[in-house]
């Protein structure tokens, strides 16, 4: 659980990101795809790309735009997004079959994004707050996943 200090921090981070989504979950994806390349695999319409490709595609900064969109609707409930969570848990679990772990990676890779674009935003409470953020979101994620059968 999030103390409201720590969703103010969230939310104020989240400021930043709102001014261009799109670059954010851009950066962020090409990041977790470095990091752990059998997230990339998923993705049909990227997986065939040649790197250079990748990093000047306006298709993958229209998926980071849809990624990020959602994740921010999530963060603005504060805690209180299990309406938004169902649809995601359930695509996630049964269409793209992502293991939990994956979306770990991904909690890391927006973390380490954040820190380098917005240094200012990223003390060291508002990266513990990101962290215990990214943690429920995965858990919850997981919890949507069993009712699904899917034990990524
Ligand atoms: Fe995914 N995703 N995703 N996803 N996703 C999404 C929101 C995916 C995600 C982590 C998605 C993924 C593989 C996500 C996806 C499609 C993630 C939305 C709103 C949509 C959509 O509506 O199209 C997080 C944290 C959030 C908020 C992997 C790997 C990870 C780690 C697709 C292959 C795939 C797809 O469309 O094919």
């Amino acid at each position: 659980v999030l103390s409201e200090s720590e969703w103010q921090h969230l939310l104020k981070l989240w400021e930043k990101v709102e001014v261009d989504p799109s670059e954010h979950g851009k950066i962020v994806l090409l990041r977790l795809f470095h990091d752990n390349p059998k997230t990339l695999e998923h993705f049909e319409k990227f997986k065939h790309l040649k790197p250079d490709e990748l990093k000047h595609s306006e298709d993958l900064k229209k998926h980071g735009n849809t990624v990020f969109t959602a994740l921010g609707k999530i963060l603005k409930k504060k805690g209180h997004h299990e309406a938004e969570l169902k649809p995601l848990a359930l695509s996630h679990a049964t269409k793209h079959k992502i293991p939990i772990q994956f979306l770990q990676d991904f909690g890391s890779a927006f973390s380490h994004t954040m820190a380098e674009k917005h240094p200012a935003e990223c003390g060291a409470d508002t990266q513990a707050a990101i962290k215990k953020f990214m943690d429920m979101f995965c858990h919850d994620m997981a919890a949507g996943y069993k009712e699904h059968g899917f034990h990524g």
